[in-house]
């Protein structure tokens, strides 16, 4: 027999936890007086980038069923991610705003501003290529935080080290999260009113645009390391730190050796 599992969650509920757990704005507090040099932009966006990745822990952990994985797929799944999320969510905050890219509601850049960064300009065209393709397609924000959160289930599907039981059992908590989530967007999509084929169509599309977010996303880490600002180990170290502190307070302890 299997192990107890939580009632399960309609796909409208779900949906609704999975909104409760958006993260909240971010407002830079940027001094618009400053000119975008190469320097300046890449300090507002770094500093942009670790508030945001503080609020993005706390959303995984709100996403339902995720912190009953194991410690290790936990950490694994968010370290594979998190640019493409955070890409995500860009592209979600400029997607009425043609043309340009909405980092923070007092940061944005227009293409040529954007240019003031060495290699950016291809990332960016990359970024609003992808945004303009959600503006055509007039994304919903249900289906918004159903890919957002498929983007961090779905980010580390080829990992199969240890072979442990508990790494096995969480592998396959996974697999069901992932149909959950797979199930909610399917919902949000009904929910539009369009012909059954014009809901597959519409669920192809919004599911390739996540290869295209993957593919920005290697880029954009290029990009990073070019630009030696992936200092991934004390981070990693931190986001270690925090998602244990979190397993420490539920009420189901790890059984780790
Ligand atoms: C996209 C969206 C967004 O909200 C913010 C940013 C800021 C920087 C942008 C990026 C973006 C788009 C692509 C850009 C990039 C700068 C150059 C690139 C334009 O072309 C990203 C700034 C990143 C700062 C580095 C932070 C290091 C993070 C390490 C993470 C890590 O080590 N771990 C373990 C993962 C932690 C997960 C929670």
């Amino acid at each position: 027999i299997k192990e107890l599992l939580p009632p399960a969650l309609t796909p409208e509920q779900l949906i609704g936890r999975i909104m409760e757990a958006e993260p909240p704005e971010i407002y830079l507090q940027r001094d618009m007086r400053r000119p975008l040099t190469e320097a300046n932009v890449m300090m507002s966006l770094t500093n942009l980038a670790d508030k945001e990745l503080v609020h993005m822990i706390s959303w995984a952990k709100k996403i339902p069923g995720f912190v009953d994985l194991s410690l290790f797929d936990q950490v694994h799944l968010l370290e594979c991610c998190w640019l493409e999320v955070l890409m995500l969510g860009l592209m979600w905050r400029s997607v009425d705003h043609p043309g340009r890219l909405i980092f923070s509601p007092d940061l944005s850049l227009s293409r040529d501003e954007g240019s003031c960064v060495q290699g950016f300009v291809d990332i960016f065209d990359m970024l609003l290529a992808a945004t303009s393709r959600f503006r055509e397609l007039k994304l919903q924000r249900e289906e918004y935080v159903c890919l957002k959160a498929m983007i961090l289930l779905n980010s580390n599907m080829c990992l199969s080290s240890s072979e442990g039981s508990e790494e096995l059992q969480s592998r396959s908590k996974l697999l069901r999260l992932l149909d959950a989530v797979t199930d909610a967007l399917v919902w949000a999509i009904a929910k539009t009113g369009l012909s059954f084929q014009q809901q597959s169509a519409r669920l192809a599309h919004l599911l390739m645009l996540l290869s295209h977010i993957r593919h920005v996303s290697n880029k954009g880490m290029d990009h990073l390391h070019c630009m030696k600002m992936k200092n991934i180990v004390p981070l990693y170290d931190l986001l270690l730190e925090m998602l244990d502190a979190h397993i420490m307070h539920s009420p189901q302890l790890p059984q780790q050796a």
